[in-house]
């Protein structure tokens, strides 16, 4: 990541409903990510707001029997609320219905229409006024709107059009011409995919007479602006477009980045860029696209009522848990499922087991045998030199991870590490050292280790859990977080640490309060509950044969796997080095997880995971008792 500078944008959130679930998702992502820049040394601006016009958020008001505006300012304010007491560090607040933003949409609609961009006409469509958009037909499903599931109006009527449809090939090359442009990959797929299609002119006004609630056209005073064409543009009206100090730095010199949700694609991907284009306006460098979290497997958002407001597990189960359930658990691009008992697990493996016993297991053995401070460390042995080579490990990895916005890498790197010095803990057993004062320069050592494991560990962590790290960070002697700070050795020997207990407190399940404890299996979501045969459908079992194999350089565990599943060859890096000679494994059988996202190992991209049994040490991959060609699928 070369780029200093880093101006982030969520969606401006329709004011239509109160925040949930989905939407604090959302602002988390961005919250996170900007912490871990901010942590980085880059400067860093982050941008949310509402959306305050169009037709839905009228009926919603007048349902209500209040105003527009009256409606809009109690949700806003809500969104503002919710925002600060989820502790996200958004240095702007932009609302559509704001002088500078409503200005700055009329000087672009003028500019655009003085440059002969836009028409009137006429169009008859397909619309959602869930969605405020027409849809093709080829996009809608059952004579429903795919995203609302309800049935769309006819509409037709004149109107002010953006001849977008001649921007169609443009678009395209700008795409292929910069892969990087929206991401996860599948989503310039698709965006790609709607542009093989012909590409309308969009119609970019209502009629007064149909609708009021919306910013008038500065060319005809009869129409007022469509939702999509006002709320794009907060992302420059937030910073002063044109002349504002912040636009030039942010916009105008290429730093902006969007986060959005993957039902609104085709707004971001589509209209905006072709907007900004026709406009003379410099594009955002990158687009980045979620997926929707549903809970037991439904959809959840918007106007289709199965919404949860998002406070009401923060509430429960502290803020810190929730962000990092909400980043763990999704895989950045795709859908993910919300369930209170797969966050408890979570929970209680991941924050109350491996972090929370961890600090305060290590903090106790420092204040009990080291006297509160850390002491000054003898000579590192290969154990003590494995830990800060995990840290190493975890710190690129986490880096890497963030490059994509795939927070659930850069959690699943830090874990590791945390196993790392988990395992640490109990190899190097200092509580017997602590018994034979001839072993106190040892003893010496392994403290230091894990004071300093501690320091890093809140560096590390800032960006996900904010108050968990800033607690650890109390305890441990440590200075205002910052990236350049996670080399080892950092904490001078000598500095003071407290106890620190009781950091994520264990949650038994009301329902069915379950004994599991430490030997509970590492990172799983919830151990021990049973999940219905859907979720087991979603990993892709399948033979395959090893083609060749090889130790991976300076890794004990690892071995590097080519193996071929069907007609696909690919690498898989597999922790069985220990058990197996690479050479005996050529030309075997075995069965993988196929459907896995890659990985990078030691600096080796694994895709799939190799299947074994084990037991008290020793281990067995899994093969099969009749020959079946690879690619064979196992269920
Ligand atoms: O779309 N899971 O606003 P919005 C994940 N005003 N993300 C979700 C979600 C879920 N279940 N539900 C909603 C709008 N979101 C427009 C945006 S931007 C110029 C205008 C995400 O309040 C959704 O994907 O309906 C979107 O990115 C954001 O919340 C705002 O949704």
């Amino acid at each position: 990541m070369a780029d200093r500078t880093f101006y982030l944008t969520t969606p401006i959130y329709y004011v239509n409903a109160r925040p949930h679930l989905g939407h604090a998702a959302n602002a988390i992502m961005a919250d996170a990510m900007c912490r871990y820049r901010r942590l980085r040394g880059d400067r860093v601006y982050l941008l949310t707001g509402t959306d305050e016009h169009g037709d839905n958020i009228a009926q919603t008001a007048a349902k209500a029997g209040v105003s527009p505006q009256a409606y809009a300012d109690e949700i806003s304010a809500a969104f503002r609320d919710t925002w600060r007491r989820l502790g996200i560090t958004n240095d702007d607040f932009i609302r559509t219905t704001e002088p500078r933003h409503k200005a700055v949409v009329q000087a672009i609609l003028q500019k655009l229409y003085d440059a002969g961009e836009i028409y009137f006409g006429e169009y008859g469509g397909w619309y959602c006024y869930g969605c405020e958009r027409f849809y093709t037909e080829k996009e809608i499903v059952d004579g429903k709107c795919p995203d609302h599931q309800r049935p769309l109006s006819f509409i037709k009527e004149k109107n002010y059009f953006f001849k977008m449809s001649k921007y169609q090939g443009w678009l395209i090359k700008h795409l292929e011409d910069n892969p990087g442009f929206i991401q996860p990959a599948r989503y310039r797929n698709e965006v790609l995919g709607f542009l093989r299609e012909p590409l309308q002119d969009l119609s970019i006004s209502r009629p007064k007479t149909r609708l009021q609630w919306g910013i008038p056209l500065p060319f005809d005073d009869q129409y007022v602006t469509y939702v999509w064409f006002d709320a794009l543009i907060n992302y420059i009206s937030a910073l002063g477009y044109p002349d504002g100090t912040l636009y030039k730095e942010l916009w105008a010199a290429g730093h902006a980045e969007h986060l959005i949700g993957k039902d609104i694609l085709k707004p971001h991907g589509v209209y905006w860029p072709t907007m900004l284009h026709a406009a003379g306006i410099p594009l955002y460098r990158r687009l980045n696209v979620h997926g929707y979290w549903t809970i037991g497997g439904g959809k959840m958002s918007k106007s289709i009522g199965n919404v949860v407001e998002a406070f009401q597990l923060t509430d429960k189960y502290g803020h810190d848990a929730f962000r990092y359930f909400l980043l763990r658990e999704m895989t950045f691009g795709l859908d993910a499922s919300f369930s209170e008992e797969a966050f408890v697990g979570r929970l209680n493996a991941d924050l109350a087991n491996d972090l929370g016993n961890l600090v305060s297991r290590a903090t106790a053995m420092i204040v009990n045998f080291g006297g509160g401070h850390a002491p000054r460390p003898g000579a590192a042995i290969e154990e003590d030199r494995a830990v800060s080579a995990a840290l190493g490990e975890a710190a690129r990895a986490v880096d890497e991870a963030m490059e994509d916005f795939a927070f659930q890498r850069a959690l699943a790197a830090i874990w590791e590490f945390l196993g790392v010095v988990n395992r640490y803990v109990d190899a190097s057993a200092p509580w017997t050292l602590a018994k034979d004062p001839a072993k106190r320069d040892r003893l010496d050592t392994v403290l230091y280790t894990l004071a300093e494991s501690l320091r890093v560990i809140s560096i590390l962590i800032d960006a996900f859990l904010p108050d968990a790290a800033a607690k650890i960070r109390t305890a441990v002697a440590g200075n205002a977080p910052r990236l350049a700070d996670l080399r080892w050795g950092g904490l001078a020997p000598g500095a003071a640490v407290q106890k620190v207990s009781g950091l994520f407190p264990r949650v038994e399940a009301e329902k069915s309060p379950s004994p599991q404890g430490k030997e509970q299996g590492e990172g799983s979501a919830a151990p021990n509950a049973r999940i219905p045969i859907d979720e087991f459908r979603k990993v892709e079992l399948r033979v395959a044969e090893v083609l060749a194999g090889e130790r991976v350089p300076k890794s004990k565990k690892l071995l590097k796997l080519t193996v071929k599943v069907g007609e696909e060859v690919r690498t898989i890096v597999a922790g069985i080095a220990e058990h197996y000679e690479p050479e005996t494994l050529v030309g075997r059988k075995i069965v993988v997880v196929a459907n896995l996202e890659p990985a990078k190992l030691m600096g080796i991209e694994s895709n799939g995971m190799v299947l074994a049994a084990s037991h008290e040490g020793s281990l067995a991959l899994l093969s099969l008792e009749k020959d079946l060609p690879p690619g064979s699928k196992v269920s």
